[in-house]
């Protein structure tokens, strides 16, 4: 059982009652139960006790007449911040960094995954790590057990170390495997989509219902941390790649971006970002900002993007969310297909901006380039000269990564 603390500071961005019904529902997440909250309006977070002293004697004195053994703070504390306020209370402290993290370890499948989570966990606790400190995740049912003893912290912090370089290792042998992987990838040629939004806003359903999957969408965040792509075919029989991928959240630990980077390349390698947004969410301009905040962080700030507003059949039309801008954007409901069409038009309009009549000769051996131009492309004509010379009508990227595999000598551009 759990109490949430928070700072109520002036130059925040979002209202903490807002911040802290999130990390009331990360918390339901991560299975605990949350009790009450706590806060203190001030100009800013204590910089050694996170809260004012004389708050810290009331959060005691709250403490012992809930019976919470675990104390959740909004922010992310410094070590010496969760030291000394574990120190006063002599409860499991936890922030929103140690808890978003539990979640994602909960979440893990893959072994990548697993890897990158722990990764980061280890990282995010050296610092921190103390006599009562562990991870959620490893508490099983006993949530505020003790961690290990002071005289076993050396070492303990020894093996982290060890088991981080470990780690390390793992993670760059199977990002060359994912490079391999994507390489073989890039051989079916299409243009890719990356479906991208704050957590929650309904990616795996859309992909779901774009593609007849079957990725796991549930009511829980981050209920998604390995990217799966599925091809669609739109209905100018134009085709292209979509990506779920993880989901953003406001103050994400900067230890999940990093450890994270092979699967987030997902969202730096697509051609175009799906963002998609839960137009039923007060936040979602907000939200919108979080996500278009880490998408420049990991350098595909300048990627095309389609606003894809979802959850419109939980809204009357009069309220759904307008953009002031002239991105490219449209309303649907990813749950019930409602105007799923007008994404799909989206898409082929577009695709369409990409098309272009390409004149190309390809040698008389590389007759598999050949079908691929008739695979992805309409051939407009073809004369078999010194070399085979063939117009067609493709996506001018497909049509240039089909080029980019034979050499640059037997092919060019007219
Ligand atoms: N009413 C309504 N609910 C939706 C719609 N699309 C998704 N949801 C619900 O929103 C919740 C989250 O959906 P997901 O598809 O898991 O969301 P996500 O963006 O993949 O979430 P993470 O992977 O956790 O980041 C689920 O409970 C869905 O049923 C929609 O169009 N309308
Ligand atoms: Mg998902």
């Amino acid at each position: 059982m759990a109490i949430l603390i928070g700072v109520d500071s002036p130059n925040a961005d979002w209202t903490l009652s807002e911040s802290l019904s999130e990390l009331s529902e990360l918390a339901r997440t991560a299975g605990v139960t949350v009790v009450t909250r706590f806060t203190q309006s001030r100009a800013s977070a204590h910089p050694s006790t996170y809260l004012g002293s004389g708050k810290l004697i009331e959060l005691k004195e709250l403490l012992h007449d809930t019976c919470a053994n675990i104390v959740i703070a909004d922010d992310e504390l410094t070590p010496a911040q969760l030291r000394n306020i574990e120190r006063a209370l002599q409860v499991k402290i936890l922030d929103r960094t140690g808890l978003i993290l539990d979640i994602f370890a909960l979440r893990a499948r893959s072994a990548e995954s697993q890897l990158q989570i722990e990764l980061a966990q280890l990282t995010y606790s050296l610092p921190r790590l103390t006599r009562m400190w562990t991870h959620l995740s490893r508490l099983g049912g006993g949530v505020g057990t003790r961690g290990p003893g002071e005289k076993q912290l050396e070492v303990d912090k020894r093996q982290i170390r060890k088991r981080i370089s470990v780690i390390k290792e793992k993670i760059d042998k199977i990002s060359v495997q994912r490079v391999v992987q994507r390489d073989r990838r890039f051989q079916v040629p299409l243009m890719s989509a990356a479906i991208i939004g704050y957590t929650n806003a309904g990616k795996s359903t859309l992909l779901n219902r774009l593609t007849q999957s079957d990725v796991l969408a549930e009511d829980l965040l981050f209920a998604t941390l390995d990217p799966t792509t599925r091809s669609l075919k739109l209905p100018s029989s134009d085709q292209l790649l979509i990506t779920d991928t993880v989901g953003f959240i406001q103050k994400l630990p900067h230890q999940l971006v990093s450890s994270f980077k092979t699967t987030l390349e997902e969202v730096t390698q697509a051609d175009l970002l799906l963002h998609v947004v839960d137009s039923t969410n007060p936040r979602w301009l907000d939200m919108v900002a979080v996500v278009n905040e880490v998408v420049a962080q990991l350098g595909a700030g300048s990627t095309p993007q389609i606003m894809v507003f979802n959850k419109i059949d939980a809204l009357p039309e009069g309220d759904w969310p307008r953009l002031l801008g002239s991105l490219p954007h449209c309303h649907l409901s990813a749950i019930t297909g409602q105007r799923l069409e007008t994404l799909l038009m989206a898409l082929d309009t577009h695709l369409a901006s990409f098309r272009q009549l390409l004149t190309i000769r390809i040698p008389y051996q590389r007759m598999d380039i050949v079908h691929q131009f008739h695979e992805y492309g309409q051939v407009q004509s073809v004369e078999y000269e010194s070399d085979i010379k063939m117009v067609v009508d493709i996506n001018r990227v497909v049509g240039e990564r089909l080029l980019s595999s034979l050499h640059h000598q037997e092919a060019y551009d007219e």
